[in-house]
């Protein structure tokens, strides 16, 4: 926590690392209370720099002594300043050795050293290694670790750290040591230790050039029942990397550790990954087919870094795009061959584009946009974002796209070529890209360095005579903090044309076959491509597989839509029909409630109430809705992302003033009349559906509970005593979480008699499973019904805590971001609540408050009344006089021009 005025960090700043580090050799003596951390580095002067002096980061650590080249320096012969530790003039080749002492026990930061339930972990990434030593902790100074590990055998029988085991043995006093050699440099960022009490599934497993390797989840004792999908998905992910990138495992033993107090979702620490335990355990009883999905994802993630991450690193963190949005891009091409199949890929296709709707393009609207490669930051934690990760994936997939997959591969090899060994930057890799396949990928460089979602305007002509068909493309991009004016973008649009027949016509540019779907190139702001030979006005399928992360406007007719909507061949471009038509009817909805009452924060709801009265879907709609719910030729997977409606939030991103009531009541209206309207067809579907016997996590079976709980969800929309008397059976007799907590879902937020009751019960079930607790405060909180008051009772629960991250983001969290109606109550009481929990978890965990505080990025985006609240909370937290940097600067750019 610091008092004083944070600094700005600059790209553009970077200097190489003025020494380098060749060995690190750590010795732990373990104790919660005082942690003794002794450090011998042997470093050498960096021939590319000009600076003389060695540069060591520390932060809330205890110096004992330093020593130089085996002399002890006095006070005189380095200087500490805030966090840096530097030696003047210190010789070309130096053995420093540093003792320090650290209070694992009260750090409730989880970043560095920490304890959780009584056992001890790690977290370095991205500055957590100066927490636990002093060292120069940049990505750019790779060395060698050995690292020695001392600790109490009864407390702590588990010691584990990066590479693999070389000794272990017994100590006086009832303690034990284990001593872990890691033959990788790496940066130390990836460091990690683990002493703890815990157990493990473990198997050896062949790897292609017929070595094996020791796999090993380890857990809590008590989870054991809930490793198996960690350890099948993580010798996928082994298999994958090995099948589709010929990447191996290079070392002889692989860990994953979960662990119930994370700030993140899992991190990639070499050959000892640590997760977060919401992204290891499951089982059918305890988590659903989307906890499920998660662990296949966040597996392949940690691992997949090894290459895209460890192997080849980041040289600063403005390059974290580098490794981390190439990584998200290989998870969700690992997720979509896990499922094989075309509808399979389109719906984990479908799933990327709403979280890059639903969260990133609103970040690169707010005050917190920032492009891939970030220019400056105040704290670099604050830039994990869904920008760096989810859009830094859609770049590295649009020269997937671009150069094919053949050309993409050429790429990868050419980098891993290059760069292995090395931190390198997102230029070292585009132009390796570049490089592979004679391309100029230099105007693509512009994804790099401009942020904002950039708008696609489409335009079109078809002249029946000249049988040619005109799509006249014109992009812009808003303006970004720090960024007035936008250069063209190079955009991959990749289009279609659907004939009357709703069969795709046969493209012809300039005299050249393109098949059924051409990818254009667009690089000017207003470029026109002309199609010949077309031979009938057709119906323009554009942006097909989502090709670039752009808004694309074009003025499409119901019916063209309804065309789209039934026949598109491109399963993406079929689903974003549906969202186009239910999104004008939702925008529309929402603009006659508002209106109704134009003091839209001071709701009045029988007014409103009386508009929806009125309404009634169109025919149109609903039978769109209805051909694609009851076509059975379709995935029931895609069925069910066809029928989901946009979210409030994407929405509220599409209204000039947000009006969060009147938005949630078109929703609701617009499902509840789905219920009343399709009652038949979703009944049908529901049993249709079921997936009876011993539950399996495959894509079929999700698909299939998707599509029954969504038929649940929207019969209890309405809500009859019918469709809930369903939802009870549903829970009553529902042998797995994913339909449990759906018929749960369904009952809160159907507002059924029995949903008080239900949740009692649930609670007492599985109050000793920590995961489905937080799902049991999730529900609670993003329920329309609960108040801040309400909020503020189950933190009085037994079970509540701030100091977990999962619970804090279960509850305090999910209610500020998922509970729109409450959260803006006109009397500012959200608000108000906000300020206060995100200046109470900044105490503890910076972190996870500068999460929370996002959740007023927006605020400029309400009705001047709300905005009044909105600021004012915003200026109570920026008020404080000690916060740390992390929420100062979230505030502090929400709160500026
Ligand atoms: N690399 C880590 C994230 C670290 C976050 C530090 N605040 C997890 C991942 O992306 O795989
Ligand atoms: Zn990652």
């Amino acid at each position: 926590m610091r008092t004083d005025t944070p600094q700005t960090i600059y790209r553009k700043d970077y200097t190489a690392p003025s020494y380098l580090v060749d060995t690190v050799e750590l010795g732990f003596d373990l104790d919660p209370a005082r942690t003794i951390v002794a450090n011998r580095m042997t470093m050498q002067r960096n021939p590319d720099s000009s600076r003389r002096d060695i540069e060591l980061y520390g932060e809330d650590i205890e110096l004992v002594t330093i020593r130089l080249n085996g002399k002890t320096l006095d006070e005189g012969a380095y200087a500490i300043e805030g966090s840096i530790l530097r030696i003047p003039d210190a010789p070309d080749s130096v053995t420093l050795e540093i003792e320090t002492i650290c209070v694992p026990e009260s750090n409730t930061t989880l970043s560095g050293l920490y304890v959780s339930n009584g056992n001890f972990y790690t977290q370095c990434e991205a500055e957590g290694f100066r927490r636990i030593t002093y060292f120069p902790d940049r990505p750019d100074v790779m060395a060698k670790y050995m690292v020695m590990l001392r600790a109490d055998k009864e407390k702590f029988p588990v010691l584990l750290s990066n590479g693999n085991l070389v000794e272990e043995g017994e100590l006086p006093d009832g303690r034990h040591y284990a001593k872990w050699e890691d033959p990788f440099k790496k940066p130390s960022y990836l460091f990690a230790l683990v002493a703890a009490r815990l157990v493990c599934q473990e198997e050896q497993f062949p790897l292609a050039d017929g070595r094996t390797a020791l796999l090993q989840v380890w857990v809590e004792e008590g989870n054991l029942d809930k490793t198996d999908y960690a350890m099948q998905s993580l010798k996928h992910s082994i298999r994958w990397d090995e099948e589709r990138w010929d990447l191996e495992l290079d070392l002889d033993r692989f860990m994953i550790v979960a662990v119930g107090d994370f700030n993140m979702g899992a991190m990639e620490n070499k050959g000892l990954n640590i997760f977060n335990t919401k992204f290891v355990l499951a089982n059918p009883r305890v988590a659903t087919d989307i906890d499920f999905q998660g662990i296949e994802a966040v597996v392949g993630h940690e691992y997949f870094h090894n290459w895209t991450g460890n192997r080849v690193t980041c040289r600063d963190w403005f390059q974290l795009s580098l490794k981390e949005g190439l990584t998200v891009f290989r998870d969700q091409e690992f997720s979509a061959d896990m499922i094989g199949t075309d509808t399979g890929r389109a719906v984990t296709r479908i799933d990327q584009v709403r979280t890059l709707r639903q969260a990133q393009f609103p970040e690169d609207a707010g005050p917190m946009a920032h492009p891939v490669r970030p220019d400056s930051f105040v704290e670099i934690n604050n830039f994990y974002t869904v920008t760096v990760y989810e859009k830094g994936a859609e770049v590295v997939r649009m020269y997937q796209t671009l150069l094919g997959r053949e050309g993409f591969r050429k790429g990868m090899d050419l980098y891993f070529a290059r760069h292995d060994g090395q931190a390198v930057t997102c230029d070292d890799f585009r132009m390796a890209m570049a490089d592979a396949n004679g391309r100029d990928l230099t105007q693509f460089e512009r994804w790099y360095s401009q942020a904002g979602t950039p708008i696609v305007q489409a335009e079109t002509r078809y002249d029946e005579a000249a049988r040619t068909y005109e799509l006249r493309l014109i992009q812009t991009c808003p303006a970004t903090p720090g960024q007035p004016e936008k250069l063209p973008f190079h955009i991959p649009v990749a289009v279609g044309l659907l004939g009357k027949d709703g069969r795709d016509l046969p493209l012809v540019i300039d005299g050249q076959p393109k098949g059924s779907t051409a990818v254009l190139e667009l690089t000017e702001a207003d470029q026109t491509f002309v199609f010949s030979d077309v031979p009938e006005q057709p119906t323009p399928s554009i942006l097909r597989d989502f090709s670039a992360p752009v808004i694309l406007k074009h003025g499409y007719s119901d019916a063209e839509l309804v065309h789209l909507f039934n026949h598109d061949s491109d399963p993406v471009n079929r689903w974003e029909a549906g969202q186009r038509l239910a999104m004008a009817r939702l925008l529309k909805l929402a603009s006659d409630i508002a209106l109704k009452n134009p003091a839209a924060d001071a709701p009045n709801a029988s007014a409103r109430t009386a508009v929806l009265e009125q309404m009634n879907l169109d025919e149109v709609f609903v039978q769109a809705m209805r051909a694609i719910l009851v076509d059975e030729s379709l995935d029931p997977a895609f069925r069910e992302q066809a029928l989901l409606l946009p979210t409030e939030s994407m929405i509220a991103d599409q209204m000039d003033v947000v009006d969060p009531l009147a938005i949630h009541m078109a929703r609701q209206f617009v499902r509840a009349d789905i219920g009343v309207r399709l009652r038949a067809e979703l009944l049908a579907q529901y049993q249709a559906n079921e997936t009876p016997g011993e539950y399996s996590p495959d894509a079929a079976s999700i698909g299939k509970r998707a599509l029954k709980n969504l038929a649940l969800s929207y019969l209890c929309a309405a809500p009859d005593a019918e469709s809930l008397a369903l939802a009870e059976r549903q829970f009553d007799e529902a042998t797995n979480m994913t339909d449990r907590a759906a018929a749960l879902g369904a009952l809160v937020h159907g507002r059924a008699p029995v949903a008080p009751d239900a949740l009692q019960r649930f609670y007492d079930e599985f109050q000793s499973e920590a995961l489905v607790v937080d799902k049991w405060f999730m529900m609670q909180a993003t329920a329309p019904t609960t108040d801040v008051a309400t909020v503020r009772e189950l933190m009085k629960h037994p079970a509540f805590t701030l100091r977990n991250p999962n619970r804090a983001r279960s509850l305090v969290a999910a209610f500020c971001t998922g509970n729109a109606v409450q959260f803006h109550a006109p009397d500012g009481s959200g608000y108000a609540f906000w300020a206060e929990q995100v200046i109470a978890l900044d105490a503890l965990n910076p972190q996870v408050a500068s999460r929370l505080a996002r959740a007023m990025d927006r605020w400029r985006r309400y009705s001047p009344a709300l905005q009044e609240h909105m600021k004012k909370a915003l200026q109570q937290v920026a008020g404080q006089g000690k916060l740390s940097n992390d929420v100062r600067e979230v505030v502090s750019k929400a709160l500026a021009n």
